[in-house]
């Protein structure tokens, strides 16, 4: 999958495998690659024999909500009852039920929750993935939550990639204020930037929390502080997020399962990614997924994600997601790991570390207890991980008994 840039349309399809094949991990870097008949003029200190198991890049998991306290089990009879996702935010809960949870937890312990989640996405096997803020919704717990992952990123294998969601949502203290509370948020980018706590902001757009033109100021302002732009765009109602996303040029646009044709043909001719997360539509119980068919055929470049959050997506098993988007999405199983690889490390600017195996690369891989790459979509639900090497090292391995 080697590439200097994110691959679109059908550049998705083009997957190269190597059978046969061995791997030189050097100091934590790929040395060496080619077929295993070749490879007997290697000295090496250590032999890994795969044993025939297919050795893909580490995943790369593009959009979480990681850190966050609580839980919200407790709106399963709601949902059950048919009221919608966004009726039960507009009631106090969702969303600002695990704002409560969040402000009220320590942040040793928001640290503790937050790294078992990590350890179950690396047993998945990703290797570098984003997390965001949002559930602190004001400047404190923001800060809070941030901190949580600048030092999960410096102690756990799983490289970390920090976003600023304060525009998750508007605060009980300032409903009815969206205008004065995003202008709180603004006041926070200098600190962020000063402190190195987020490469990326990014607004949940959407019917009843931030409109377009709200959404629009806010990144512009974002940009012009020096942040790379993510944005909730048409999710739940097509309000023209894939359109705001391409205009001011930002790194990805998610969710897109109401996009319009407009937003399909702008994002096809962009550098924006569409990061697809059929895992919420599952979890919400929609019908209707997003149009991944007519987004890679029309040329955009496309990501997957788990989406992981404690209210419309709550799973740290992407490859559940790959599942669900060969079913659902009716993507191919070579476009799906594109997209969760290759287009998911541009989706959050690791395209040029992570994302392939390639000489001169860390050596983050993972050895599937699979013998070929299709069959990791089709046998679905369950984790086909053998070892996870981060940097050459294996941080997980899977146990057989005993
Ligand atoms: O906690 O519900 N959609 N934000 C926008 C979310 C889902 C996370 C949540
Ligand atoms: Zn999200």
């Amino acid at each position: 999958m080697e590439s200097d840039r994110p691959k679109k349309g059908a550049e998705m399809r083009e997957l190269t495998v190597l059978e046969n094949a061995a791997l030189a991990i050097k100091d934590g870097v790929i040395a060496w690659m080619g077929k295993d008949a070749e490879a007997a003029h290697l000295e090496s200190a250590e032999v890994i024999d795969a044993e025939g198991r297919l050795v893909t890049p580490g995943l790369i998991e593009p959009h979480t909500h990681l850190v966050f306290g609580g839980s919200r089990e407790h709106e399963i009879p709601l949902k059950l009852q048919g009221v919608p996702y966004l009726e039960i935010l507009r009631q106090g809960g969702g969303i600002l039920s695990t704002v409560r949870a969040t402000r009220n937890a320590t942040k040793a312990a928001l640290k503790l929750k937050a790294e078992k989640h990590l350890d179950r996405f690396l047993s998945y096997g990703v290797t570098t993935l984003e997390a965001k803020s949002g559930y602190g919704l004001n400047k404190e717990t923001e800060i809070k939550q941030l901190e949580v992952v600048k030092e999960l990123n410096e102690t756990h294998p799983v490289d970390l990639v920090s976003t600023f969601l304060g525009a998750h949502a508007i605060p009980e203290e300032f409903q009815g204020q969206s205008g004065r509370y995003l202008q709180e948020m603004v006041e926070l980018f200098p600190e962020l930037k000063a402190r190195g706590l987020a490469e990326f902001v990014d607004i949940f757009c959407e019917t009843g929390v931030f409109s377009v033109a709200e959404s629009r100021d806010f990144l512009e302002k974002a940009k012009q502080a020096g942040f790379g732009l993510k944005i909730h765009a048409d999710e739940i109602d097509p309000l023209g997020g894939a359109e705001l996303a391409c205009d001011l040029g930002a790194a990805t646009a998610d969710h897109l399962v109401a996009i319009s044709e407009e937003g399909i043909r702008r994002l096809a001719g962009s550098d924006t990614i569409a990061v697809l997360l059929p895992g919420t539509t599952f979890y919400l119980g929609k019908d209707v997924y997003a149009p991944a068919r007519k987004l890679i055929d029309s040329g955009a470049a496309v990501a997957l994600s788990t989406d992981f959050n404690p209210g419309s997506s709550v799973t740290e098993n992407i490859q559940l997601i790959m599942s669900l988007a060969m079913l659902k999405l009716q993507m191919t199983p070579e476009e799906i790991w594109h997209a969760v690889t290759i287009n998911a490390s541009f989706a959050i600017g690791r395209g040029e570390v992570a994302g392939q195996i390639r000489v001169g690369r860390a050596a983050d891989v993972v050895i599937w207890d699979a013998p070929n790459y299709h069959y990791i979509p089709y046998h679905y639900g369950i984790n086909h991980t053998y070892q996870v090497l981060k940097k050459g090292k294996c941080v997980y391995a899977k146990r057989i008994r005993g």
